[in-house]
């Protein structure tokens, strides 16, 4: 599909012309990057602060007067971060990091033989190019692990679909890495099936996944709609795209792949013998027995199958593709399922179709151009999540009031009324969703997802803006606000935690069927400090405001999450973060949520061990720093550099707690102020978020977010420190 590329060794400079990107925001958040050809185009839609600054390009924007106190750095962040807010309100952002990500976009386009433009796979090759490991030229599961085969594999794949010849530097490093952990036969389950898809390994060497589960009873413990929802809605595609054994053509360049992956003669591997063959660098959650032994009578029945249920199962599979395509219109859930409803979408439907070019329009939306090159995001971006944080620092430091500040914040209101989702999805029960109405998502209402802690995020931020400053507008009605709470309280597990997307719907042995052995748990819900934290203290502002309305239900809300709670704290003092890193992440909302109930240091034993546990992390320079290793491990691991947005979770949680000793809170601002640049910016410094146990994710906007908050909050807690122990 693509001609060949002439592509030199050096990947630092841009291989498209960068004054021509421009970031484009429109229907609800929605951004897409796009190139302009000509120089009329660029003088009519000139380049601005947001596109410069993501594109890493200078932005002059001016240098401010040196801060003097927490509160002046933290109002000189915002000065700068203004500059990065959308004309609709929302602060758009690089949501990179997955490094098998990208692969799925550039393989699964080009089996349903859909391009990519020319600049975009220019810089998508420069991409993969910046993010070869320096050590040894390959790729890992995220932008800072180690080479692995999932990561290797499928980006070498990538790299020659887009055109760079089997002979340039980078594919010979990145081959030779490939070969050393064993060529792509030992790929795990999840790489097996794109490189099946793509014709260069052979469905017989993946363990069957059946379309047929889906037409069981729904009441059966292990039915598919009770796994996770990132599971299932990747693994709908995945039954049908396996049961119609879905596999690109063949032409010179899959031949060429057939060689250029295995360490052995494509045409004599023992196929069947490959389905456990998994790369030791790669895995983290190996198989049970009891998933083997499953895998072993399910290869029993694939030489057997009964010809009319496997057609109801493909048929039921595909009717589910359907139904979350309509229901996101077509954004889908996440971008491993978008891209495989895309091939499905296309054989089936052929390139003329609806689905098709509604597939292909929504792509643009998980591509992000960022200084290294394009990538492909997480989601289709985090709008809700960074406009929600910077909004409630901004009302909680007091700078929402500043003159120079109302304007952005009415836009940030304006974006939060418009994201609300208010109805429950057009297909609700039969794609097995929960109910949408009242919901944020952590995206776009478009993409439709009820997220719990979105939820509680969005109420709070519309709250704060709503009910605790003076000059803004009552967008979102009383009742919409009920909307949510009523939403949220559907959600709380019969633990008193809370889940990320729907209630725990299957018994914890569905572990034991993790399928993935790259992520772990992946096969259900949990409850996770993160979520219920967001959710209660959303319950409780509420409750000041609304105090009447289902004050006993929210009530018994907020007592049993805080059980959950306790309970989830480890003998240590922190709690371990599921979504960000890790400890000083989780710990943040945790006493957050204790705080809510009167649980301080002062008063609370629990509390106290919580502050105690993060004293004993903070580093000499006042500051903290911690792996996203920890997150593979559940126990804390150093980072080799302090961090600013650790440091900020940090000191948030030890204000949260009311720590009573003003020292190493004093030394934690001077870190952060330190580092703060004269434009009131920070630099990028190590990724700040995770999922599923192993994968690193950036969330760029939180080094403004949580700066910007705990300096400003800072400022006050200290000055009242101060007078309390004067008197
Ligand atoms: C996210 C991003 C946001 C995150 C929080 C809101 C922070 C969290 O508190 C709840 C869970 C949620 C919504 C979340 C779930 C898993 C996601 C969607 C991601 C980490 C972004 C990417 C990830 C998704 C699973 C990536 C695709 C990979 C698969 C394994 C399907």
């Amino acid at each position: 599909m693509y001609e060949p590329l002439n592509i030199g060794h050096s990947a630092s400079e841009p291989f498209t012309d960068y004054s021509r990107w421009r970031l484009l925001v429109n229907d609800g958040g929605r951004h897409t990057w796009h190139y302009l050809r000509t120089d009329e185009e660029c003088a009519k839609w000139p380049q601005n602060s947001i596109d410069k600054f993501w594109l890493g390009m200078k932005t002059n924007l001016p240098e401010l007067p040196p801060a003097q106190n927490p509160m002046e750095a933290a109002r000189n962040g915002y000065t700068f971060y203004k500059n990065l807010q959308a004309h609709d309100g929302h602060w758009p952002g690089e949501y990179g990091g997955p490094m098998f990500l990208l692969p799925g976009f550039v393989i699964g386009s080009y089996v349903s033989e859909m391009g990519f433009k020319d600049e975009e796979r220019r810089e998508m090759i420069r991409y993969l190019m910046n993010r070869a490991h320096p050590d040894d030229g390959g790729w890992g599961i995220h932008v800072e692990g180690h080479s692995t085969v999932f990561g290797t594999g499928l980006n070498y794949a990538a790299l020659r679909i887009l055109g760079v010849d089997a002979e340039h530097p980078v594919c010979v490093r990145a081959r030779a890495t490939l070969h050393k952990l064993g060529g792509a036969a030992a790929i795990p389950s999840w790489g097996k099936f794109w490189l099946s898809l793509l014709n260069v390994y052979d469905w017989e060497g993946n363990n069957p996944v059946p379309p047929e589960l889906w037409v069981l009873p729904d009441w059966l413990p292990f039915h598919p709609h009770r796994w996770w929802i990132h599971t299932r809605t990747v693994y709908v595609p995945m039954s049908f795209l396996y049961g119609v054994r879905f596999k690109a053509e063949e032409n010179d360049l899959i031949l060429s792949l057939r060689e250029e992956l295995y360490v052995q003669d494509y045409y004599t591997i023992d196929w069947p013998a490959q389905r456990n063959n998994v790369c030791k660098a790669d895995l983290y959650a190996p198989h049970s027995a009891l998933f083997d032994t499953i895998n072993i009578v399910l290869s029993a029945y694939e030489q057997c199958i009964l010809p009319p249920f496997r057609r109801a199962g493909v048929e039921k599979a595909y009717e589910l593709i359907v139904l979350e395509d309509e229901n996101t219109e077509y954004q889908t859930l996440g971008p491993v399922s978008k891209m495989f409803n895309l091939v499905a979408r296309a054989y089936r439907e052929g390139p003329d179709s609806y689905a098709y070019k509604q597939h292909k329009l929504k792509r643009q939306d998980f591509m992000w151009v960022g200084k290294d090159g394009m990538m492909a995001c997480g989601t289709n971006g985090s709008q809700l999540w960074d406009v929600g944080f910077i909004t409630q620092a901004l009302v909680e430091t007091g700078l929402a009031k500043l003159e120079e500040n109302k304007d952005s914040l009415l836009k940030a209101l304006e974006w939060l009324n418009d994201s609300q989702i208010q109805q429950d999805p057009q297909h609700h029960h039969t794609s097995y969703r929960h109910s949408t109405k009242g919901a944020w998502g952590f995206s776009t209402k478009e993409q439709g997802y009820t997220v719990s802690d979105c939820t509680g995020e969005g109420l709070k931020a519309v709250m704060y803006l709503q009910n605790h400053l003076d000059f803004t507008p009552k967008l979102v009605s009383e009742r919409r606000m009920c909307d949510a709470v009523d939403l949220m309280l559907t959600l709380q597990n019969p633990n008193g935690g809370f889940a990320s997307y729907e209630l725990i719907r299957g018994p914890k042995w569905l572990e034991w069927l993790n399928p993935a052995e790259v992520f772990g748990d992946i096969m259900t819900e949990y409850c996770y400090p993160e979520c219920t934290t967001s959710v209660i203290t959303s319950l409780a502002i509420f409750r000041k405001h609304y105090p009447y309305y289902r004050a006993h239900d929210i009530d018994r809300t907020i007592r049993t999450a805080i059980t959950y709670l306790h309970g989830s704290q480890k003998p240590e003092g922190g709690w371990v973060g599921s979504w960000g890193i890790c400890f000083t992440y989780a710990t943040q909302f945790a006493l957050e949520s204790l705080s809510l109930v009167g649980e301080t240091y002062e008063t609370s034993e629990v509390s106290r061990r919580a502050c105690e546990f993060l004293i004993g992390k903070q580093r000499k320079d006042g500051g903290w720093g911690e792996s996203y290793k920890s997150c593979e491990q559940g126990a804390w691991v150093e980072h080799a550099e302090t961090q600013v947005v650790q440091t900020c979770w940090a000191v948030m949680s030890l204000m949260y707690a009311r720590y009573p000793h003003p020292e190493p809170i004093a030394r934690a601002v001077q870190m952060v102020m330190s580092r703060q640049l004269p434009d009131g910016s920070w630099a990028q410094e190590a990724i700040e978020g995770v999922f599923n146990k192993t994968c690193a994710i950036a969330y760029p906007n939180f080094k403004f977010s949580f700066p910007i908050w705990m300096l400003g909050k800072a400022h006050g807690y200290m000055a009242d420190l101060k007078t309390s122990s004067l008197s």
